[in-house]
């Protein structure tokens, strides 16, 4: 049996069990513990001599870790610079922010080039490996360590969207993405859409042929498909029903007084649509007197990227349209808008959703989001919430059963955020089982399954015979 080797940015702390993790972290622990697998990244640290070092090695729940530093500048250019400040608004359709510069381009080539490195050094004699490269910080690293003349399976998985044609091609170099991503055997997207965008793009950059979902490239065949990633909902639930019964759950629900909780988990990020969110949520009081006093939105959004200016004047938006909300509406004993920048274990948060009468999952742009599928698999059947999501979320695509709203138009989210919280019993137990039909049928577990089997067939079809 081949080695799977996965290779993503960060690996998961080993400090933490896999329960306490998210989807990606679950779902790859799965395929790799099947396999003694290794999955290799860096490891958080910066370092001056950060490439003489070799990687970290250390095991973990049956699976092995290989682990290295980053220098300052690599960080600066490879994650803060071309993976955050370039990649990211760009495919998450936000080319007015894109801040391109050669500089950051080459420190991202740079860095993808040694994570090829440190993995093909890990690579058994034999040779007898199928590597899987994950999401956008990592383009490249198929195509070079293809360089390194490794012959065996190697996929990629996009875990954010593809933009189309007119906005895919703002990225200076396009092409040469193009190029770089046909060195894979198989490449998976969260939704038929973004495959879709993918195959226009390639066949629109003129680098390589489109015949069905196949990309012709150089010879060989590169197999492409939709993966879309879910959760572990029966761990989820557990979690939730256990999270329900801890004291900050007792805590929070007497805090309420009675009154409903909508509930929002992000990360501190501009895709995820929490300035729009927060407007929403001060309409629906501006419009409903029977809300005032009564109902609580709960807002848990941890930082992330504090290196990334856009992210910093993000954070000063929302603490001013939060103060603002709060100013406006509290009482001396009620505080509509709870914001908060603290992450919480996955217990508790799964208790939290567990309690809300409403997930509010609207972000502007977003390749999935797994907490539409955690607030669904933390609902008590019978009494489950409401999922309002935006219909921009890759979830969108799937989750049939949920509210869908376009996270653009404040008015309608504050419409929907009121009919969800006056929605029937009958309606709520009704979407809910929908819901949780879609989840339970494509969960984790089939994810990491599916994306291997796929890979090793389409190495196996991967030549052409040159005629
Ligand atoms: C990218 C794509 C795609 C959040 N706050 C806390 C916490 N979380 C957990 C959530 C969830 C995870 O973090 C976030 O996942 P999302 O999918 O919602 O979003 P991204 O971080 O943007 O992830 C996304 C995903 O990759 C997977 O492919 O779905 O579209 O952008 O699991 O629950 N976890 C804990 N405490 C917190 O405070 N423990």
């Amino acid at each position: 049996m081949k080695q799977l080797i996965v290779v993503s940015n960060r690996v998961p702390s080993p400090d933490k069990d896999s329960g306490s993790q998210g989807g990606l972290a679950v779902g790859v622990m799965n395929a790799l513990s099947r396999t003694r697998g290794l999955w290799m990244g860096w490891n958080g640290q910066l370092m001056d001599d950060a490439e003489q070092h070799a990687p970290e090695s250390y095991e973990n729940e049956g699976v092995q870790f290989a682990t290295f530093p980053l220098t300052e500048q690599e960080h600066e250019l490879f994650y803060v610079g071309y993976s955050n400040e370039v990649l990211w608004p760009l495919f998450h359709y936000r080319s007015d922010m894109v801040e391109y510069t050669r500089e950051k381009d080459a420190g991202y080539q740079h860095v993808n080039e040694r994570f090829a490195r440190q993995v093909a050094s890990r690579i058994p004699e034999n040779g007898d490996a199928t590597i899987w490269v994950h999401d956008y910080q990592l383009l490249s690293t198929g195509h070079y360590l293809r360089t390194m003349n490794v012959e065996g399976p190697i996929g990629f998985f996009l875990h954010i969207p593809v933009p189309p044609w007119e906005v895919f091609r703002i990225l200076p170099h396009h092409e040469r993405m193009i190029e770089h991503l046909c060195a894979y055997d198989t490449i998976g997207f969260q939704t038929a859409t973004d495959l879709r965008h993918f195959l226009e793009n390639v066949e629109r950059s003129g680098i390589a042929t489109v015949e069905g979902n196949t990309v012709i490239f150089d010879h060989r065949r590169i197999n492409t498909g939709v993966f879309p990633i879910s959760i572990d909902v029966d761990t989820a639930r557990e979690m939730a029903e256990k999270g329900e019964q801890s004291s900050r759950s007792k805590r929070l629900k007497d805090s309420l007084q009675g009154g409903p909780l909508i509930i929002g988990v992000d990360r501190l990020d501009y895709s995820k649509g929490l300035y729009k969110r927060f407007q929403a949520f001060e309409q629906l009081l501006e419009n409903t007197h029977t809300r005032y006093g009564n109902v609580t939105y709960l807002q848990i959004a941890p930082l992330s990227r504090t290196g990334v200016e856009r992210y910093a004047s993000l954070r000063r938006e929302l603490e001013r349209i939060a103060g603002h909300v709060n100013g406006r509406f509290s009482t001396y004993d009620w505080m509509p808008l709870r914001y908060l920048n603290t992450g919480y274990d996955r217990e508790t948060l799964m208790g939290f959703m567990r309690q809300s009468r409403v997930g509010l999952v609207t972000p502007l742009r977003d390749g999935m989001n797994l907490v539409a599928k955690e607030y669904v698999a933390a609902q008590d059947p019978e009494d489950p919430g409401v999922l309002l999501l935006s219909t921009l979320a890759g979830a969108a695509e799937e989750l049939d059963g949920a509210m869908l709203c376009n996270p653009f138009d404040v008015e309608e989210m504050a419409d929907m955020l009121d009919a969800a919280l006056s929605m029937s019993l009958e309606e709520r137990k009704e979407r809910w089982q929908r819901l949780h039909k879609v989840i339970s049928t494509n969960d984790i577990h089939r994810w990491g399954e599916d994306f291997i089997t796929a890979l090793d067939q389409s190495a196996a079809a991967r030549h052409i015979e040159k005629q």
